[in-house]
């Protein structure tokens, strides 16, 4: 046996040795793989990048093949299925740029990478930021200047005209949309990218595609291979049934989750808006299909790939369809063909769902990086009550996750706010969760006599009186109705103050564009047919020049916002503490006041005080005192230095909106 198929063999038997749960299961994953090694002659490497394949496909072939046996396990050439998977891996490997193997085995040393507190994240549309993907490289130095270090570019695929969903609705994944450039425009950014130190994330749209992609035309002219990628149903017997128990997500585009296909009459599963068709994750042609374009992405540089949409790719009967343990199967499946083909990209889930589900989806074998929907929401919650109760409770048992994971921590995003926290940890607070959230929805959509913000609603349900919000930072936190000096400095303050909590608790920070420029909700998509019905776009604006000028002109909200983000940047750059190390929630004695610990080893820690009322509150000297061997505390914020023995019983004083970022100091 030649030395690397003997060390292959090791491998799986150390894996062997550890996923003891299913013995039967790992010995056919073996006999499968020596199978699968003869076939496609992997026993031969040619080079070392060939050899690294092979020794990645030991180490990771048994949970490989213990997922998809969980899935498609039944289907009588479930073995030669995962012999067609591995070849596909073995190509996606084999066209690996040199770059991109470097990196491979540089993360593969450093996995947690992404903990680090030089992160800082930025989303932004390619054409609304830069017009095109050449533009956009010229836009790097900008990147660079702000600190950017991770920047997701909203989905750049072929999309069809007029309405895409904002390019969620994807005709195929490996062109680029021909308006923003060329695969190879792609492949250009991601190296200069790198250069700059810039991890490039990518849309993976993968419970859809467009209703024009390829597999959809097929299916709609009759072909039965592709008919089968799709849920398509020739009466409504079984969408009726379906629809008994599922969740409207777009409940203005049409009711239920289906649609007619005009030339045909049957009807397809649309979880979203009608021309996105929900692929058929049941049939395993269409995964091995996936992985294939899956790898395409990561290969063009992909350092992350964003998971739209992941909670609903499996649909089981009777249930809502989301968040299937069949879902977490097939997405750790995924997880390890990245293992094996091009390991230096991760995961990154969006699973904008209840709080307990979107754990789930945590885990280095499933998702490395997950959207954190909980803290967004209660942020915005925090703000119009001016209470912090909730966000407080929910967050001290529901912030930790797996060590090697991490949040990606948000205030605003291309899309609408929905209150995703749990009843539960309402009613324990008092608060009705229904009537909460009927609270929130108008206060936000400016409809409450104690708004700052305006917003507007969006994917009314009349049937249980939800909706979502839409609007930008600036115009939410209040900035757009602010009249006089005093109101645009508390739309200044809430502004700071939010981007303060996900800058320093820990966890990747991600800004969204424009939000550096305090800039306004846009309207202009009224005037636009194909985006009219979407409020959503009201929060995606075109980053202009002027409004980059804007906000480098002293004395403006614009250059308040700006100046104090970089240097909460700056901060958060300075200190390791907030990137790897650990988070504690505190009860901060005042029923306004946010806090959190960070810790990071022995003799490193930082407490965080964010005031979300607009009067000066003071959160108890406990929070500052509770400390063993702390001299006296600095606020990285404005320099003030506060020794532990002058700090009064009452605490320390925080301004309207103010957050304090105090680093303790022995
Ligand atoms: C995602 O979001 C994207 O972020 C949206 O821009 C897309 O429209 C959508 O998928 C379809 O691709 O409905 O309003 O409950 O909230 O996955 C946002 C989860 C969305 C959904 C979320 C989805």
């Amino acid at each position: 046996m030649p030395p690397y198929v003997s060390k292959l063999f090791t491998a799986v038997t150390f894996e062997l040795s550890v996923s003891t749960n299913n013995m039967n299961s790992a010995y056919e994953s073996r006999a499968c793989l020596t199978n699968i090694v003869d076939t496609l002659s992997l026993n031969k490497p040619a080079s070392s990048s060939d050899a690294d394949f092979i020794l990645r496909l030991g180490e990771h072939f048994a949970q490989l093949y213990s997922c998809l046996q969980d899935v498609y396990g039944h289907l009588p050439d479930f073995n030669d299925g995962m012999s067609a998977l591995v070849s596909v891996l073995k190509d996606a490997s084999a066209e690996r740029h040199a770059r991109l193997q470097l990196k491979d085995r540089a993360r593969q040393e450093s996995p947690t990478w992404h903990q680090s507190e030089q992160m800082l994240g930025m989303a932004c549309y390619v054409d609304l930021m830069a017009g095109d993907l050449k533009g956009l490289i010229k836009k790097v130095p900008y990147f660079s200047d702000l600190g950017i270090t991770y920047l997701h570019l909203m989905p750049l695929y072929k999309s069809p005209e007029g309405d895409s969903d904002g390019g969620y609705a994807v005709s195929d994944y490996r062109t680029v949309n021909p308006a923003l450039g060329t695969m190879d425009d792609l492949r250009a950014l991601a190296a200069e990218l790198d250069k700059a130190g810039i991890n490039l994330v990518l849309d993976f749209v993968f419970n859809h595609t467009a209703d024009d992609h390829a597999w959809a035309k097929a299916a709609r002219s009759g072909d039965p291979v592709y008919r089968d990628f799709y849920y398509i149903y020739d009466d409504r017997s079984t969408p009726d049934a379906y629809e008994r128990t599922l969740r409207e997500i777009f409940p203005q585009v049409r009711r239920g989750s289906f649609t007619q296909i005009k030339e045909t009459g049957q009807w397809v599963w649309t979880t979203f808006n009608s021309f996105q068709w929900d692929l058929n994750y049941s049939n395993p042609a269409v995964f091995r299909a996936i992985v294939g374009d899956m790898l395409y992405l990561a290969n063009a540089g992909a350092d992350c790939l964003r998971l739209d949409a992941l909670a609903f790719i499996w649909k089981d009967m009777g249930t809502d369809c989301e968040n299937r343990p069949r879902a977490h199967r097939l997405i750790q499946a995924f997880n390890a063909c990245l293992q094996i083909a091009a390991p230096s990209t991760v995961f990154k889930s969006e699973a904008i769902v209840h709080p307990d589900y979107v754990v789930q989806y945590i885990d280095p074998k499933e998702c490395q990086l997950s959207y954190n929907p909980l803290l967004m929401a209660l942020l915005w919650e925090s703000l119009a009550t001016r209470q912090t109760k909730l966000l407080t409770k929910s967050l001290s048992h529901r912030y930790q996750i797996h060590g090697d994971c991490s949040w990606v921590n948000y205030v605003r995003c291309h899309d609408d706010i929905g209150w995703t926290f749990d009843d539960g940890d309402a009613a324990e607070l008092g608060i009705n969760g229904y009537d909460h959230r009927l609270f929130l929805n108008k206060f936000y959509t400016g409809d409450h006599e104690s708004s700052f913000a305006e917003g507007l609603g969006f994917q009314f349900n009349p049937d249980n009186g939800d909706c979502r919000v839409c609007g930008s930072l600036a115009s939410l936190a209040g900035l757009e109705a602010a009249r006089e000096p005093h109101g645009i400095d508390l739309a200044i303050g809430r502004i700071l103050l939010l981007h303060s909590v996900i800058l320093s608790i820990g966890g990747v920070p991600l800004l969204y564009a424009g939000d550096e420029l305090a800039m306004l909700n846009d309207y202009s998509f009224r005037d636009d047919p194909h985006k009219a019905h979407d409020e959503r776009w009201v929060n995606r604006p075109q980053i202009t020049d002027e409004a980059v000028v804007l906000a480098q002109t002293k004395d403006t909200p614009q250059y308040a916002v700006n100046q104090g983000l970089r240097h909460l940047i700056a901060m958060r750059k300075a200190h390791p503490l907030l990137g790897e190390g650990s988070t504690q929630i505190l009860e901060s004695g005042s029923e306004h006041v946010f806090a959190y610990a960070r810790h990071n080893g022995a003799e490193q820690l930082f407490v965080a005080l964010c005031n979300f009322s607009e009067h000066v509150q003071v959160a108890g000297s406990y929070n500052v005192t509770r400390w063993d061997g702390v001299k006296q505390w600095r606020n990285l914020v404005d320099g003030a230095v506060y020794p532990v023995a002058n700090i009064p019983p009452s605490g320390i004083p925080l301004g309207p909106y103010q957050h304090a970022w105090l680093l303790a100091e022995y």
